[in-house]
């Protein structure tokens, strides 16, 4: 009798008994066990269109469809904290910059993010969570672990095609990773020869295109500049670069940073190069208002590259405003990070000299010193309880755009909530992910394609 009972209701309510599994990837950091499913039958009503991140109502209705009716159908309340629609919802939402609170319900579904990356990401987190029809009943409050996650195109070899860039935005947005950096090495644009020079029509276009499409899935467009194989440390250089800066905000760009990577002779000047990044700072930086704080790849950008009594990394961690990320690879420039010390080594040992968390830039699947190989396996060798000893990780894949979307899978894992990774489930559901027409022929081809080989850098 009271089963029917419970039937019944669950069947007015639109609930289905049985539960559905809860697989979101990242790993959400909090998630409350469904009980029953819910069918989403497509009458909806939006409540907080108008105030709510216009992206993250976009990816709603691509994944939904408009509302139905006005006032009838399920609830969907959507909007970010302060907003009129959510503010009920307060306290449910984590402080964590970028964090979310989702409840479905057979009364509503609540999708309320801290800030307006937070609700795009409760979309993404919705968008898993909905199979054939269906709904979990459940309560969802995520952040991530790591402030940038992310991906630094910094390999040496053939950069990205246009395509393919425009492939891995979506992708990042998709898996909550808030970083594309710019930076191949064989964009003369980029480095020497043409760093002082605006793109060429048809390249502005696409880095134009490339810049919205960033927006439209939360991920912030980082231009980097590599000008330290030829700069001169005068005022004429130092206009060139603010120069080429202006020319990259008029396209859209928020984000810049400036590598000094992979060079020798005067441009490798540790007070030198925190003249110039503080100059940009505070010439243009701070005057634009809607720039975000710049990131520098230093010179002695890995441990065993570094002479700690020659200054350099003391000079950047003294000089360099407070605001200004420094990216490090770690003890060596192929390299997984660990906690170490002060003394030895390790993520204590850089932010010790540099006065700030280090900005990790992680040398895999990178794999232009061994350019006959794919690497292709799993994202391992990374300390899982690290996060608070880092203020980015972004990972440097391989000029082969696709196939190294199985390791930035892990990666946007990893970043998101490390203290729970399994690199092997990721490394499975990244193949799940990205050809789940195909995923066991996958995992057999990147088995066999996960192997370095010798190497220079003995990783
Ligand atoms: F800036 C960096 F953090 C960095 O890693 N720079 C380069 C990078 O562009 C490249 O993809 C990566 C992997 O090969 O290593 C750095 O480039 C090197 C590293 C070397 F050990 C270039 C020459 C080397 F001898």
């Amino acid at each position: 009798m009271k089963k029917t009972f419970l039937a019944t209701i669950c069947l007015l309510a639109g609930m289905n008994i049985h539960a559905q599994q809860i697989d979101i990837q990242p790993t959400p950091q909090q998630v409350k066990a469904p009980t029953q499913s819910l069918d989403m039958n497509g009458n909806y009503q939006f409540i907080g269109t108008q105030e709510a991140n216009p992206y993250a109502v976009k990816s709603l209705t691509t994944l939904l469809g408009t509302e139905t009716s006005e006032k009838k159908g399920l609830k969907i309340i959507i909007g970010e904290r302060s907003d009129k629609a959510i503010k009920k919802y307060g306290k449910f939402i984590p402080k964590q910059e970028e964090g979310y609170f989702i409840r479905i319900s057979p009364k509503e579904i609540v999708l309320a993010g801290n800030d307006e990356r937070g609700t795009f990401y409760a979309v993404q987190t919705l968008a898993q969570l909905l199979e054939e029809g269906k709904l979990p009943v459940t309560e969802i409050t995520d952040y991530p672990e790591i402030r940038f996650r992310g991906v630094v195109e910094g390999f040496y070899g053939t950069p990205w095609s246009h395509q393919a860039r425009l492939r891995h935005l979506k992708f990042y947005g998709e898996n909550k990773m808030n970083t594309y950096i710019y930076g191949p090495k064989d964009d003369p644009y980029h480095s020497s020869p043409n760093w002082r020079l605006p793109y060429p029509e048809q390249e502005a276009k696409q880095l134009k295109e490339l810049v919205n499409v960033a927006k439209e899935n939360a991920v912030d467009f980082v231009w980097a500049i590599h000008p330290g194989k030829d700069i001169k440390w005068n005022q004429e250089d130092r206009d060139n670069l603010l120069n080429k800066f202006e020319k990259m905000y008029e396209l859209g760009v928020r984000s810049f940073a400036v590598f000094f990577d992979d060079i020798s002779g005067e441009g490798t000047k540790a007070d030198k190069q925190a003249e110039l990044l503080n100059y940009i700072d505070e010439q243009f930086v701070k005057v634009k208002k809607d720039v975000t704080p710049l990131i520098m790849c230093p010179t002695e950008y890995n441990k065993s590259w570094s002479n700690v009594k020659g200054g350099y990394l003391t000079t950047l961690g003294t000089k360099l405003n407070p605001s200004i990320h420094i990216m490090w690879t770690g003890d060596r420039v192929i390299a997984d990070m660990y906690e170490g010390d002060v003394e030895k080594g390790g993520m204590k040992w850089i932010n010790n000299l540099i006065q700030r968390p280090a900005y990790i830039w992680w040398n895999f699947p990178v794999s232009d010193y061994v350019r006959d190989h794919l690497l292709m396996g799993p994202v391992y060798g990374n300390d899982l309880h690290i996060a608070n000893l880092m203020s980015g990780f972004v990972t440097n894949p391989m000029e082969h755009a696709e196939s190294s979307l199985l390791a930035i899978y892990g990666v946007a894992s990893y970043a998101w909530n490390p203290d729970v990774y399994d690199s092997e489930k990721a490394w499975r559901d990244a193949m799940k992910a990205i050809l789940p027409g195909a995923a066991k022929e996958l995992e057999i081809f990147a088995t066999h394609n996960s192997d370095l080989g010798a190497n220079g850098h003995g990783y």
